[in-house]
C-alpha cells in the first residue's frame, strides 16, 4: 500500500531525466524501486506494466501509474 504522496516521491526518484515519465530504462536502472512498483501495481514485469498501461513511446506517467495502483487497490 502507498499514499499518493509516497507514490509521487517514488515516481520522482525513478524519473532520472525529469521528463515526467518513467521509461523501461529508468525501471531497470533502479531494480529496488522497480520491485516496489511491481508490488504496488501487482504487475511483476516492468515490460508488461509499460506495454499494458504506458504510452506509445514505452514510458508511463504518474497519472497512469496512479490509476494502475488504484485499480490494484493499493492506493491509500
Ligand atoms: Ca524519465
Amino acid at each position: 500500500m502507498a499514499t499518493e504522496q509516497e507514490l509521487q516521491s517514488l515516481f520522482n526518484t525513478l524519473d532520472i531525466d525529469f521528463d515526467g515519465k518513467v521509461s523501461i530504462h529508468e525501471l531497470f536502472f533502479s531494480p529496488g524501486l522497480s520491485a516496489i512498483i511491481s508490488a504496488e501495481t501487482g504487475i511483476s514485469s516492468p515490460q508488461e506494466l509499460l506495454a499494458m498501461h504506458g504510452d506509445k513511446d514505452g514510458s508511463i506517467t504518474f497519472e497512469e501509474l496512479k490509476e494502475v495502483v488504484k485499480k490494484a487497490s493499493n492506493l491509500t
